[in-house]
């Protein structure tokens, strides 16, 4: 009994450490830390990523695609496991609106309801993108039957029409998406489809509409390689730049999503990924990591075995580290993986050889990386800040 008590000091030390708080601050709860140990064994090991992260507020996601839920395996983990669904294609503009004034809901209807009934909060993706646009509009663009001024107010009408239909059911929305080059200096990519087609007032218009139609939603601008992926960190400081203009010009941007896309072949910064998730902060912003995954060179697509020994270790070892640094900024709301197993990933069908990106095996088995976020979650409860406060939308 004495050895756990002295274990579980222990555990809120190190706790406070790894989410960066003060032994001050973790002083308070390692008393709830013994008292757990002393219950008998330790109840971390069997409990949910989303109950861990509960203990501080922080929900825990992943993305969603409608086939996944239909296999009740899948379905029990997803249901389980995470506090936050993001839609992973099923909002996008290209599958809401396939022929123009013509909407099909029903794969965002379905994750809707499945995030109600599990008790999720709902991140939705995305708004204004370049990818997975329909059909008709870039082809309306390309033939010139739709001017420049028409595909503004098109935006406009998108933006309304599924933000109203969601509205108080959508936690955090991706407005603008991935607008950004990776260039240095980096800076809004003026060959981006909706800069050269609308113009650049579509971001702050966009944000604006959004919260026109739903004004409890956090509106997000979300974007890769802004959390510690770029030595320069050009990316980071264009994106940081361009939010605060924003926000000291009005616009209702509330939070920048940080996509989290990492590859153990190059080099990234986890103390850049705090410090860049501190910034934001400083400028009145929610943060979210929206899209963690860590990919990998595999033997195959379909059995994703790493080729090199050490990835089993580098990849766990990466998303434990930017979950740390979320951890240790109470402004980090929430952690999302882009899919939790390997076989959903999107990361085998883009990255040539790559895989092995998720927490979860081909199997649906949870790995390395799975148990050592549920033990970074469980050490946070005694010493990381508590989340500040967001909205909660209405049932
Ligand atoms: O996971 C999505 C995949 O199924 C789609 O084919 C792809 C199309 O580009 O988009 C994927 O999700 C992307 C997300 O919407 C934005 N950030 C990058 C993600 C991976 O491509």
């Amino acid at each position: 009994m004495r050895r756990r008590s002295v274990l579980a000091a222990g555990a809120a030390g190190a706790a406070a450490l790894l989410a960066g708080g003060t032994s001050a601050e973790a002083a308070p709860l390692a008393k709830t830390a013994a008292q757990a140990a002393s219950a008998g064994d330790a109840p971390w090991t069997s409990a949910s990523l989303r109950d861990l992260a509960a203990r501080i507020g922080l929900r825990v996601g992943s993305a969603l695609i409608p086939q996944d839920i239909e296999t009740p395996s899948y379905a029990a983990i997803a249901g389980s496991q995470f506090s936050v669904v993001t839609p992973g294609n099923a909002m996008k503009w290209q599958i809401v609106e396939p022929a123009r004034g013509s909407y099909d809901w029903s794969q965002a209807d379905q994750l809707v309801s499945f995030a109600h009934a599990n008790n999720q909060l709902i991140r939705g993706h995305t708004l204004i993108w370049h990818n997975q646009l329909p059909a008709w509009l870039t082809a309306g663009v390309a033939n010139g039957t739709i001017t420049s001024a028409q595909l503004m107010e098109l935006a406009h009408q998108h933006i309304t029409t599924e933000v109203t239909r969601y509205r108080g059911k959508i936690w955090q929305w991706d407005v603008c998406n991935e607008f950004f080059t990776d260039a240095n200096p980096s800076g809004i990519d003026q060959a981006n489809w909706w800069i050269v087609n609308a113009g650049p007032d579509i971001i702050p218009n966009a944000f604006t509409w959004a919260h026109e139609a739903d004004p409890n939603a956090l509106l997000f601008y979300n974007d890769y390689n802004i959390g510690g992926e770029d030595g320069s960190n050009a990316k980071f400081t264009a994106v940081y730049t361009y939010l605060r203009q924003l926000r000291s010009q009005g616009v209702p941007v509330h939070g920048v999503g940080i996509q989290g896309h990492l590859d153990t072949q190059y080099g990234w910064s986890p103390a850049r990924l705090r410090q860049d998730i501190e910034q934001y902060a400083g400028l009145g912003l929610k943060v979210a990591i929206t899209e963690a995954d860590v990919r990998t060179f595999v033997n195959n697509a379909t059995d994703q075995v790493p080729t090199d020994s050490l990835s089993q270790f580098a990849q766990p070892f990466e998303y434990s580290e930017m979950l740390k640094a979320a951890l240790a900024v109470p402004e980090c709301i929430s952690f999302t993986v882009w899919g939790f197993t390997d076989s959903d990933s999107w990361v085998p069908g883009v990255f040539a050889g790559e895989g092995y990106a998720g927490i979860y095996d081909v199997n649906q088995q949870p790995k390395a990386a799975y148990y050592a976020l549920q033990s970074d979650l469980a050490l946070a409860a005694h010493g990381a800040p508590r989340r500040v406060r967001t909205y909660t939308p209405r049932s």
